[in-house]
């Protein structure tokens, strides 16, 4: 068998390229998505919350890793990042058949530290499918669910490099052509290949396919910038309304507040009642931000536009 790649593109790539490398390989890495200075920008926004960041204490976690949150809340950077064109127009060619709206998933910089193990292999979709269970616990998954989303996409990933990524400090370590595998299928080592990219560039991948952290046995951190969509009727893995509550979200990109979740999807999903004064019943979230509707423009689909 050959050896697994990872495919890379440059910024002249085309979307329709994007999309099919990822139904058929389910990753591929932008290289130099960002400048240097569009990414000293985001380090000086987020370094003082990334430095106060406790690590994580799981298995799955790490024990050596910091997970920043609430980045939208945090970068007015990561803000204009989570609605770039590029990455708009690639969450609505790839999602699209699976949804009418997305909405924003995760918000997280990981950063590995020297020493950390490699995290085990896993794909993000199985947070819809694996049963909630105490920590100590095998995971165990819903089959229903579980086969639901082999059918679908439910996810896409970003995974924006702050420092460079290699094999040695722990770059993301992908199994490429893995969402065509079985749910549970265990794939042996060779299967995986790190993510390798300099600082700047950007991986892509679905939430279908296998991959984890590698492990950093390197002396410097390893920083890792992950902005993840889903599709717009599933539950968010961040609680982006309480990580980004209405008084900070009030202020921004109708897109944003959007995918967010400060707006109805489709005709009737995540409308509102403000619970006092009496009288103001089925609202909008939009009211919540003090904004007028007229702001959220709908494609001919009735889809926000997101690639405008
Ligand atoms: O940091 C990485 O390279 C991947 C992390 C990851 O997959 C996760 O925490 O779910």
């Amino acid at each position: 068998m050959s050896q697994p790649k990872i495919k890379t593109f440059k910024k002249d790539i085309s979307s329709d390229e994007m999309v099919k490398t990822l139904q058929e390989d389910g990753c591929f890495i932008f290289e130099d998505f960002l400048s240097n200075n569009e990414v000293n920008d985001i380090e000086s926004d987020l370094d003082p919350f990334i430095e106060a960041t406790m690590r994580s204490n799981t298995n799955f976690g790490g024990f050596k890793t910091t997970r920043t949150g609430a980045l939208m809340a945090r970068s007015p950077n990561c803000r204009k990042l989570a609605i770039n064109k590029r990455i708009m127009s690639l969450v609505k060619s790839f999602l699209g058949p699976y949804a009418n709206t997305f909405q924003l998933h995760v918000t997280q910089v990981i950063r590995v530290l020297p020493g950390e193990k490699a995290q085990m292999a896993h794909r993000d979709r199985w947070a819809w499918s694996q049963l909630q269970l105490p920590a100590n616990e095998e995971p165990r998954v819903n089959p229903v669910l579980a086969k639901i989303m082999t059918e679908i996409e439910p996810q896409l990933n970003f995974m924006l490099a702050i420092t460079d990524f290699n094999e040695e400090n722990g770059a993301t370590l992908v199994a490429p052509g893995s969402h065509k595998s079985a749910d549970d299928a265990q794939l042996p080592d060779e299967s995986f290949v790190p993510a390798e990219m300099s600082r700047g560039s950007m991986l892509v991948f679905s939430g279908s396919i296998l991959h984890g952290a590698g492990s950093n046995t390197s002396n410097k951190d390893r920083i890792g910038l992950n902005i993840d969509y889903s599709l717009g009727w599933l539950r968010q893995e961040d609680n982006q309304y309480l990580s980004c509550p209405p008084e900070l979200a009030k202020d921004f990109d109708p897109k944003l507040q959007a995918l967010l979740g400060y707006a109805v999807a489709g005709p009737s999903l995540g409308y509102f009642t403000p619970p006092l004064p009496a009288g103001e019943d089925l609202t909008a979230p939009q009211y919540a931000l003090k904004n007028t509707l007229s702001n959220i423009k709908l494609d001919p689909d009735g889809r926000l536009e997101l690639n405008e």
